[in-house]
């Protein structure tokens, strides 16, 4: 490709060095440059000065709403496009070779047909605008298990947000030095169109095609695409997985230091989990945020998990979000931080259904109208408002946090919004048993949308939308790790959510009394505290769970953690269409699985398992 006609690079600062010397970057900018055709391209370093420059030419254009700097210091409000809210899972591709690798869960596009598609689109997208050039690392500088990507977008909102969310600029591009071993990311808003929006991942090129969007989660590729659906290839490639999951490190009183990592469908409580303080019971325990959304695990030399947080700051849904559901949120998004699509007070204060305190008289709404509190009947802030906001403002961050080597895990935990069927914690009798309990997680549709309750859509490892590849070639990847693993972590699934059968209350009151079932959990990984078999795993009898100071008695625990059989029945015969859409492809031993807790369920009940058997 010619490299005649391109614009002058602008860098950011007065440098002495070009602004990139890695030859096979250069290339690739010069290439997505002549398709963009920018009228100014700027490599961003990552400095103070480029933030204060950017942020100053957000706010001119319109793009960032200064907020009260009193109250909220540092902080900015962003308004999207009202039809660009949320990820856009039906526009969201995995362009593998084959659609058989890409697997029956995920929409598939050959890659010629993609990069021809959207290479139309990107061609002269960038007339006029200014082209970014985003070198950034998902997880700490220089770490065996970090990764580089470079992102090229046209919008100043993506740079700053990357900026929060990833380790940008400079230091990543030292890291890179002259390795071709890098994400490329290409980003175009183009006029923010649903007809001409497009997310396509390129796993066997690390590529990854972004255009029409301008919402975080489809376009700071270094999130969903790049730490979930490419990482998940990489790792199935390279021997590690990039899982949906928190990592929270457990202190005990004593300072005995637990790491967990855990799995929970998007919009289930991630965030409120690991910045979780423990209620008054537990006075000395502490919780430690290593990560609230990803964790790319490999096997140390020790032979343990290792887990990293590949990310550098929360994007994190606000509605809900309150002093009462997480006070370390609110504490970490008071300063330096970008708010999209929440409302405005007369003051230049955020607000959003679900914060503290009287709700207000009058707002500006996120689309930017007149609100007030008597006249309107929509909500002021979306549903899926957002706040991006860095990591060390986090008052219960980790220290170890950059840990290079990443932290052992000893616990997995997956969880679902479940009414029925699954206990409020159980534990899987192996590493098989608990990859099966991963597989079949599954969460509950609420009323709202449908006015159907109760409808379970399976989200294995609540990976659905983000694994790059074919699901069950996934859960053979899983499995195996278990020969590496040579001191594998206890696998668990918990539900907060389920519900008394007579009366339809929760019956676990939840939010920092989930600190009672966590402690089982370490406990249980550190092989020091009871527990009662059931058919389907171990579940803690009322003794094993500490319930003092907690105004329920010990049946209703017994309840929470009750196995019924009929329930575990329709629960394993629903797993068979899930499991035979994936062919050839699931691995056998998962189906025995649930072929085997199946047959055994008959031979129970003919000995009426349960009626006698209350633990
Ligand atoms: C997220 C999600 O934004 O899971 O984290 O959708
Ligand atoms: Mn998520």
């Amino acid at each position: 490709m010619s490299t005649q006609s391109h614009p002058i690079a602008v860098s950011s600062a007065a440098q002495e060095k070009p602004a990139i010397q890695n030859p096979h970057l250069s290339k690739w900018v010069a290439e997505m440059a002549d398709l963009c055709k920018p009228d100014k391209i700027v490599f961003c370093d990552g400095s103070e000065e480029e933030k204060k420059r950017l942020t100053d030419e957000a706010v001119e254009k319109g793009v960032l709403i200064p907020l009260n700097q009193q109250k909220l210091p540092g902080c900015y409000l962003h308004r999207s496009n009202p039809n660009d809210v949320a990820r856009v899972e039906q526009l969201t591709f995995i362009c593998t070779q084959t659609k058989e690798q890409a697997g029956p869960t995920n929409n598939w596009m050959a890659p010629n047909e993609a990069y021809a598609k959207l290479g139309k689109l990107f061609d002269g997208s960038m007339k006029g605008r200014t082209m970014y050039v985003v070198p950034y690392c998902m997880g700490p500088l220089n770490s065996p298990l970090s990764k580089v990507g470079v992102e090229i977008t046209d919008s100043i909102y993506v740079v700053l947000n990357m900026r929060i969310m990833a380790r940008m600029g400079r230091a990543a591009l030292d890291m890179l030095g002259n390795s071709n071993d890098f994400n490329r990311g290409l980003h175009c808003t183009l006029d923010c169109n649903p007809d001409r929006r497009f997310i396509c991942h390129f796993p066997q090129d690390n590529t990854i095609w972004s255009i029409g969007s301008g919402y975080g989660g489809n376009v700071l590729l270094g999130k969903k695409c790049l730490a979930l659906r490419i990482g998940s290839y990489l790792g199935k490639t390279e021997g590690w997985l990039a899982e949906h999951m928190l990592i929270m490190g457990v202190e005990s009183p004593e300072g005995e230091m637990t790491y967990v990592a855990a799995a929970f469908p998007s919009a289930c409580g991630k965030t409120n989990f690991a910045m979780m303080i423990p209620t008054e019971r537990f006075r000395g325990w502490k919780i430690w945020t290593v990560g609230d959304d990803i964790a790319w695990m490999r096997v140390g030399e020790d032979g343990r998990l290792r887990a990293i947080n590949p990310e550098f700051g929360y994007f994190g849904v606000a509605p809900g979000t309150s002093f009462k559901s997480n006070p370390n949120a609110m504490k970490t998004i008071a300063k330096d931080t970008i708010y999209t699509n929440v409302a405005l007070t007369k003051d230049g204060d955020v607000w959003w259904e679900g914060k503290d305190g009287e709700i207000p008289e009058e707002l500006t709404d996120w689309k930017g109208n007149h609100w007030t509190k008597k006249g309107s009947t929509e909500k002021a802030a979306h549903p899926n408002a957002r706040f991006t906001a860095p990591s060390k403002n986090n008052p219960v961050l980790s220290r170890f946090s950059e840990d290079p080597e990443g932290v052992p895990i000893s616990a997995i935990i997956f969880g679902g919004r479940r009414a029925t069927t699954i206990p409020l914690v159980i534990q899987a009798f192996n590493w098989t048993h608990g990859v099966f309990f991963g597989a079949s997680l599954g969460s509950e549709t609420t009323a709202a949308a449908t006015g159907q309750v109760g409808i379970v859509r399976r989200d294995p490892m609540a990976m659905l939308p983000f694994c790059g590849y074919n699901m069950g070639d996934y859960f053979a990847h899983w499995l195996e790790m278990q020969a590496e693993i040579t001191n594998a972590p206890k696998v668990f699934m918990v539900n907060w959510f389920r519900r008394n059968k007579e009366n339809g209350k929760f019956m676990w009151p939840g939010f920092g009394e989930n600190m009672r079932v966590l402690k089982w959990i370490v406990d249980r990984a550190r092989l020091r505290v009871g527990g009662q078999e059931t058919p389907f795993g171990w579940v803690p009898k009322a003794d094993d769970l500490d319930l003092s100071g907690l105004d329920i008695d010990s049946d209703l625990v017994d309840e929470a953690t009750a196995v019924d059989l009929d329930e575990w029945k329709a629960e394993l015969e629903s797993g068979k269409e899930f499991f035979a859409k994936f062919g050839e492809h699931l691995p056998e031993a998962l189906d025995l699985q649930r072929k085997m807790f199946l047959a055994r369920i008959d031979t129970l009940k003919k000995r009426k398992w349960g009626a006698h058997h209350h633990h």
